[in-house]
């Protein structure tokens, strides 16, 4: 394989304060070094080609060059710092096309992982950040001390638009805090979006009337730009207080742009679609890499995983990313994480032990899937968080809860 891969590897360097470093797992081809195959990585993903260019000057490759200042063969890990000046700092779409467009299928790499990028201070200060943060969602929801719990609304797709909002209500009515729509529900020809907000959010009024409790629905605006501002809108004149978004088929830049539109609303992120690229340890994006986006440009929660539920997420990468969420990050407000996938119960006191109380826990089927329906679901699970809270075993308190009781029988063997 002809290479003019070279020159990038400086070991001594310390990454400045300017720089962006990422850090990558890769798998070498057979036939190419651990090393070269790192500098196919680090120039590929910024000044580089294949092959030597009578266009790249000194004074280029003074300026710009990245370097790569960590190899590890035995662990299979490169660390490169970038020169800020690669990058436009406020444009997410190029910086992924740098550091995560080309390199995946270089024919010098088997396999190529992206598991961390640490953005400088000149790059995090381009973005607003979440405009309400934990704190700003525990003001809004009315809720301290404890997770707060939502659910699905199911089946993802069926329901015409009073169904839904009456399953909504049921679920709101049984003690949930709140309701969002599935990922891929948006505006059917069965369940029109206009129509489904005029009826969720008159039964969300009524029943916060009837419960004297903030009641939270999350409309999925999903949907092209200028329509997912619309719709988004428009849950605004409702007195809606969230939107929810699938960030990653609506896509980075039409996700900074909403952000731009400063709506005032929640941003809650959902990541359909993640695991085409975050579940392979050894090719891909990492979550975290997902995660600490989608913070800087400013959603409030974001799905993070459910360690013991149906999705694949261990403890370890979910605290991690729980972490990254909340940690200082030059003055961004912290993201609240969401767990969610395959979760009941019987799953509530493990979770809180894991990721403590600043969470979502959401529950789909473990609501709607109750043997007595959403209302017993919804008591079920807010019974599991009391227990949880209190620190009652679930047993215990399910023998006074007989609505917790009937979701352990079905569900925990
Ligand atoms: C959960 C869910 C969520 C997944 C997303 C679903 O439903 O609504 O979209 O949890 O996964 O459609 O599967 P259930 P993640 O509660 O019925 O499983 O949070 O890992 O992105
Ligand atoms: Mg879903």
């Amino acid at each position: 394989m002809t290479t003019s891969y070279k020159g990038y590897v400086d070991l001594s360097y310390k990454p400045g304060k300017g720089d962006l470093v990422a850090d990558f797992f890769l798998e070498p081809n057979a036939k190419v070094p651990f090393e070269e195959a790192a500098q196919a990585v680090a120039a590929e993903s910024s000044i580089g080609t294949w092959t030597e260019l009578s266009t790249l000057t000194q004074d280029i490759l003074k300026r710009l060059r990245p370097k790569i200042f960590e190899l590890d063969e035995k662990k299979g890990t490169a660390k490169i710092a970038y020169p800020i000046d690669l990058f436009e700092a406020g444009n997410i779409s190029q910086i992924m096309s740098s550091v995560a467009g080309n390199v995946f299928g270089m024919k010098e790499v088997d396999s190529l992982r992206l598991n961390d990028l640490i953005f400088p201070e000149k790059i995090v200060k381009e973005y607003k950040g979440p405009e309400f943060g934990i704190e700003g969602i525990r003001k809004i929801v009315g809720v301290k001390g404890r997770p707060l719990v939502g659910t699905i609304i199911k089946p993802k797709l069926g329901l015409n638009a009073k169904e839904h909002a009456k399953v909504a209500y049921n679920a709101w009515l049984g003690g949930l805090d709140i309701v969002k729509d599935d990922e891929n529900l948006s505006s059917m020809a069965f369940n029109n979006f206009r129509e489904r907000m005029n009826e969720t959010f008159r039964l969300r009024d009524k029943c916060e009337g009837e419960t004297g409790e903030k009641k939270i629905y999350m409309p999925n605006v999903s949907s092209p730009f200028k329509e997912m501002v619309k719709r988004a809108q428009l849950v605004k004149e409702k007195g809606g207080e969230y939107a929810m978004v699938d960030v990653l088929t609506v896509g980075w830049g039409a996700l900074q742009e909403l952000r731009n539109e400063n709506l005032k609303l929640v941003f809650h992120a959902h990541r359909a679609g993640h695991a085409a690229f975050t579940r392979n340890p050894k090719h891909g994006i990492s979550m975290l890499v997902i995660a600490r986006l989608c913070r800087m440009i400013g959603m409030d929660q974001l799905h993070i995983g459910a360690i013991f539920g149906k999705m694949e997420g261990g403890k370890e990468e979910v605290q991690e990313i729980d972490n990254a969420l909340k940690q200082d990050w030059f003055g961004l407000k912290k993201t609240l994480s969401v767990c969610s996938g395959g979760l009941h119960p019987g799953h509530v006191p493990s979770l809180v032990k894991a990721l403590g109380k600043d969470i979502v826990i959401q529950m789909g089927g473990g609501v709607h899937g109750h043997p007595q329906g959403t209302i017993a679901g919804a008591k079920a699970a807010r019974q599991a968080l009391e227990a949880a809270v209190q620190g009652i075993e679930l047993k215990q308190y399910a023998k006074t809860h007989k609505e917790l009781e009937a979701a352990l029988e079905k569900w925990v063997a």
